[in-house]
């Protein structure tokens, strides 16, 4: 995966038809191959200008398209090489022929994700723009590709390379080694001291609603639960505006769970409808409900669907006592089918069931699209209360970058210990390399080859 020497093409554009296809080229011969498929000459191509050019099939004079053909001379390209593209007219059949006689020009076909690869070895790039790049193409949600935007420009590459940077200056500071007071034996460890802790505060301080910005960019899981035929799939529909899941008046429609993405004012919410609890002898059913248990297990939202026209069944009955004090909304269904007092009456018992936490009680019609915007509005809110929706602030929002920070910061406190012990710096050096390691597997300057080809094969072919 490494011969920068080679030049590589592929299709950039998604597959099928379009009325753009991009074919992109880079590598030491990337202009030559545009040249040659345009049999004009190499250095009549200006970096960064589109021309309007024939593209021929090699030793023929058969036309494959005429296409704007740009070269982008290097360092100023995507991949900091030499990188050529052809966008011509968005066939398959077109797009694959362009690709064949660059082939045949000595070009090889590019593996998944080698382009922004390239991108990283030229330094064009740190590891964690492009692992954005992979977010923000396969973002679902608005706030998702806005995590994933912001840090493609940047902002997380410059605090991490800040952190590289005052490691360094600080192991070179013990390099020099330090000065024993006249009147002691023990070394004054305090400047390197400060140095340390200082680190580990701008640690932190990237550090924080980490968690809370996993679960944000993955999205914010809210489970629909209840007891079959409460409406669960009715109201996963309501949420959605669209018909999405099987609603019948049969008992155990829904088998499988169901998942969809909706942004709620901003936050990204993966609705999860799920079977609805109870005794059967079904075994497809009887595994679709082990999936609800688990959906409810994962979820940071649950949104308990009741029947309000028929009593509470002791399913629904021992998933609230189970449930007690997480984030919850108590839905009150099928309230086109009973009167006001009822739902009063019904909110009451809640309170009383439920003790002094007070469940959030709403009241619906999830088939006549009734108390959705309340619903939707009180969702948010206990969002918000619990804490999840700091992830928007968060800046990192990936697993591998949380631990390797957490990492980073366990060696820096233990030679901060090592340190505070009074002992010789160079004692603390280790683990202070070991914090460097860490750090720079989230720029990429530490990550091991399979760390890499981990992230990089996640890319589609053409990125
Ligand atoms: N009157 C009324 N009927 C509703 C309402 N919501 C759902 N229903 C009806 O209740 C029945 C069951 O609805 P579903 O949405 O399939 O219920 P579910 O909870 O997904 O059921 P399972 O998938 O079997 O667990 C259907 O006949 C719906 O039309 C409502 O707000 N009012
Ligand atoms: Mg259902």
């Amino acid at each position: 995966m490494d011969q920068l020497q080679d030049t590589i093409v592929a299709i950039a554009t998604p597959v099928g038809a379009g009325g753009v296809g991009i074919v992109r080229l880079s590598g030491p011969d990337a202009i030559r191959i545009l040249a040659a498929l345009t049999r004009r000459d190499e250095a009549s191509f200006e970096s960064h200008k589109l021309r309007l050019l024939p593209i021929y099939r090699p030793n023929s004079d058969e036309v494959l398209d005429k296409a704007l053909a740009v070269a982008f001379r290097a360092p100023h390209s995507y991949t900091g090489q030499d990188s050529a593209e052809v966008q011509a007219h968005g066939g398959p059949l077109v797009l694959q022929r362009i690709v064949r006689a660059a082939i045949e020009l000595g070009a090889r076909q590019a593996e998944a994700g080698e382009f922004t690869l390239r991108a990283f070895i030229s330094g064009r790039m740190d590891l964690s723009q492009a692992e954005a790049v992979a977010d923000l193409i396969s973002a679902r949600t608005a706030p998702a590709a806005g995590l994933a935007a912001e840090q493609l420009t940047g902002r997380l590459a410059a605090d991490i390379a800040h952190i590289e940077e005052d490691i360094l200056t600080t192991l070179a500071q013990i390099a020099v080694g330090v000065d024993f007071p006249d009147d002691q034996d023990a070394p004054d460890n305090s400047a390197i001291i400060a140095r340390v802790k200082a680190t580990i505060a701008d640690i932190d301080r990237l550090l924080l609603h980490a968690d809370e910005g996993r679960l944000y960019r993955e999205g914010l899981r809210v489970a629909l639960c209840g007891a079959v035929n409460a409406g669960k799939s009715s109201l996963l529909n309501a949420l959605l505006g669209a018909e999405r899941a099987i609603v019948t008046d049969e008992a155990g429609t829904t088998r499988d769970t169901i998942e969809e993405m909706i942004d709620l004012d901003g936050m990204p919410l993966l609705l999860i409808d799920t079977a609805g609890f109870r005794d059967t002898d079904g075994k497809a059913e009887r595994l679709g409900i082990d999936r609800s248990r688990r959906a409810a297990a994962e979820a940071q939202l649950l949104l308990i669907v009741i029947d309000a026209a028929e009593d509470i069944p002791e399913e629904t009955q021992r998933l609230m006592d189970n449930t007690t004090g997480r984030p919850r909304i108590i839905v009150l269904n099928k309230a086109d089918l009973v009167s006001e007092m009822d739902i009063l009456w019904m909110r009451q018992r809640f309170d009383n069931t439920c003790g002094t936490t007070g469940d959030a009680v709403v009241a619906i019609s999830a088939k006549q699209g009734e108390g959705i915007r309340q619903l939707l509005n009180c969702m948010r809110a206990i969002l918000i209360e619990s804490g999840v929706a700091a992830g928007r602030q968060a800046r990192i929002s990936n697993i591998r970058h949380q631990q390797a920070l957490l990492r980073a910061r366990e060696s820096l406190s233990e030679a901060l210990a090592a340190l505070n012990a009074g002992m010789l710096p160079d004692v603390a050096g280790i683990d202070i390399e070991n914090a460097y390691t860490a750090v720079g597997e989230v720029s990429g300057k530490t990550a091991s080859a399979e760390v890499l080809t981990a992230i990089f094969s996640r890319f589609c072919v053409g990125k």
